[in-house]
């Protein structure tokens, strides 16, 4: 085996553990979604930053932030998360959360 063939091999093979590690994730059966109004945003980069966050929490389906509206969706396992995590990260993040009734 030539030596091009084979680093192409390596770095296919490590791209599809880095692939498989990401997927080893639990997946999260959402069963809650929480609407918040953020305040303490000022671009979209800050919305990007808080939706990473919230990702990050385990219990946590899905997270959407938009800078334009002020707007965070959450989806979340309330099995696995509460109410009072999700404000304290956002907390923690530097923003303030004000939850919205649908
Ligand atoms: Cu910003």
């Amino acid at each position: 085996m030539n030596m091009k063939l084979q680093l192409i091999l390596t770095l296919t093979l490590a791209c599809l553990a880095t692939a498989a590690q990401a997927k080893d994730k639990p997946t999260v059966t959402p069963n809650a979604t929480n609407r918040y109004t953020i305040s303490g945003m000022h671009c979209d980069g800050c919305a990007g930053g808080l939706k990473a966050e919230l990702k990050e929490i385990p219990g946590v389906a899905s997270a959407e932030v938009t800078f334009s509206n002020k707007l965070a969706v959450v989806t979340y396992n309330t099995n696995q998360v509460t109410k009072v995590r999700l404000t304290r990260v956002i907390k923690e993040a530097g923003f303030t959360a004000k939850e919205l009734k649908p």
